[in-house]
């Protein structure tokens, strides 16, 4: 079996290690499609925050407590750039993770482009699955908000970061994805994929962005595989993170119901065949997509993996 995961950062990691487990039980193999609207380049150094997030989890290497970066990080070259009143002085560059950022860039100048420079990465990891951005073209989120009584379009690790989203937010923009093509080895996993799970990750600025590269939706929407969701919202909040803001913006109820309704049902050119929520929230019904709820917490591997087996199950290709 084929496994096709569109993914963003931690919460899509997470999944995707309860997804290698369940595809190590069955002999499947599993292909992540990662967004890169978070993508900044900073200090010279192109940083790549959900695709780093999960091959430092799947490597067993990512910070769990807070959620980027590397465990075991020193801050010398934050304090350093600090010194020199570098900036942006809201950004923290770990040091173990800037030898990341300083591969991925020496191979991108060089011409690289970011699928194969990730698999480069990989190697080291070895996450036991592959991963692909969605694109190797540039695509950023940016997101149009009011600073200072200035209406202006500012990056997204900007919004996320340094405002923590909390000012007033009109939309968010996926730059370059019109022009943008999936990147070597997307549609040829989706297209061969028996089934295409999209992981509890941020609806607005994790899927989306993925989303919004036009063949790649095409492939999906278009393609043979089943696509089953699972909620990143339960019991009306995220588990983490900002997708109440991210939301809120769009004028979407924080549901399960409400991301089961932004993202639609295939039937309806939408994305969905299968929607996967918690228990806390059964009875949530999406017109023309099937629902199941199981315990949506991921809390260790086998958890997130029971998950996995009850959506391919929803899937029809257990
Ligand atoms: P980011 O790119 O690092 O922000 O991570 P993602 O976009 O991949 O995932 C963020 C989402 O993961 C948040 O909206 C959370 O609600 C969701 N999430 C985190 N932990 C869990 C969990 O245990 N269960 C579920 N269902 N969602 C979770
Ligand atoms: N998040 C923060 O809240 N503060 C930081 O200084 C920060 C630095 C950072 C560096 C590399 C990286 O890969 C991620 C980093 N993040 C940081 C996380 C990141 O901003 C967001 O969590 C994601 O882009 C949202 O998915
Ligand atoms: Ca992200």
């Amino acid at each position: 079996m084929r496994i096709v995961v569109l993914t963003g950062g931690i919460g899509g990691a997470r999944f995707l290690v309860g997804v290698r487990a369940h595809a190590r039980r069955i002999g499947a193999d599993v292909t992540a499609v990662v967004n890169v609207g978070d993508d900044v380049r900073l200090h010279g150094l192109q940083i790549c925050p959900d695709l780093d997030s999960v091959m430092y989890t799947l490597g067993g290497a990512a910070d769990p407590e807070r959620g980027w970066g590397r465990v075991g990080e020193t801050w010398v070259v934050k304090e350093e750039l600090a010194r020199y009143g570098a900036e942006p002085s809201w950004f923290g560059l770990g040091d173990k993770d800037t030898a990341t950022h300083l591969v991925r860039t020496t191979m991108l100048n060089a011409g690289y482009p970011l699928s194969a420079v990730t698999a480069a990465l990989c190697e080291r990891w070895q996450p036991g699955l592959t991963l692909l951005p969605a694109t190797d073209d540039r695509l950023e989120t940016h997101v149009v908000v009011d600073v200072d009584g200035e209406r202006k379009a500012i990056h997204f690790q900007e919004w996320w970061v340094r405002h923590r989203g909390a000012v007033p937010t009109h939309r968010f923009v996926f730059v370059g994805a019109e022009a943008a093509k999936p990147a070597a080895g997307v549609l040829e996993a989706i297209g061969s994929a028996d089934v295409v799970l999209v992981a509890p990750s941020n609806p607005v600025v994790s899927i989306a962005p993925i989303l919004a590269v036009p063949l790649l939706k095409e492939a999906v929407l278009d393609g043979p595989a089943p696509v089953v969701g699972v909620s990143p919202i339960i019991g009306g909040a995220p588990v983490r993170g900002m997708a109440d803001r991210c939301l809120a913006t769009l004028g979407v109820e924080v549901s399960a119901a409400g991301v089961g309704g932004l993202y639609g049902a295939r039937a309806d050119r939408g994305l969905l065949d299968g929607w996967l929520v918690d228990t806390t929230d059964e009875g949530t019904a999406i017109p023309g997509v099937t629902t199941r709820a199981v315990p949506l917490w991921m809390r260790d591997e086998d958890a997130t993996a029971a998950m996995v087996t009850a959506a391919l199950e929803l899937a029809g290709v257990a």
